[in-house]
């Protein structure tokens, strides 16, 4: 009896080490879940912080690669500057699964709405979908968003440290 206690513990650990992506997933999501009620409740006081319809790139198109390998899974270049009005491309180079997802607590004030709404086909709010496919890649114009930091990371690879920031100027 003892003995199959033992298993079944050691048996959960496992299935909770070797979860993969379906349960990085939803634990990424639930984290990211938690502060919209209060970002949401900003971003309706602030009339000025979009009408929810996506507003084009006016500038520069910035590329970040998608890389997951032996050395790790990672955003290349992690940390971009780029000024309103540009956009960001994401192109998965290796290691896919990969996305983009914004943590909600971790984006200027007022920002939710209109970001959420130059985000195509989210996944989950500020989620994109998941993509698989080398050269794939993934376009978010940071028109009409508040300057300030915009910290994201892949709900696949959370776990392994994959995140990046845009700071908008
Ligand atoms: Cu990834």
């Amino acid at each position: 009896m003892r003995n199959l206690g033992r298993g079944v513990i050691v048996g959960l650990a496992m299935v909770t080490a070797c979860g993969g992506g379906a349960k990085n997933a939803d634990t990424a999501t639930t984290g990211a879940a938690a502060p919209p009620a209060g970002a949401s409740a900003a971003a309706g006081t602030g009339a000025a912080a979009g009408t929810g319809a996506a507003q084009a790139a006016t500038g520069q198109t910035h590329e970040v690669k998608m890389v997951g390998d032996a050395n790790g899974y990672k955003y290349d270049p992690a940390n971009l500057t780029i000024k309103r009005g540009d956009a960001v491309r994401w192109v998965l180079v290796s290691g896919p699964p990969h996305n983009v997802s914004f943590w909600t607590d971790s984006i200027p004030a007022n920002a939710a709405t209109q970001l959420g709404a130059n985000m195509p086909n989210p996944m989950s709010p500020l989620t994109s979908p998941l993509f698989n496919n080398v050269n794939e890649s993934y376009t978010i114009s940071f028109a009409g968003v508040p300057a300030g930091t915009y910290k994201y990371f892949c709900t696949p690879h959370l776990a392994m440290g994959m995140r990046g920031t845009i700071t908008v100027q």
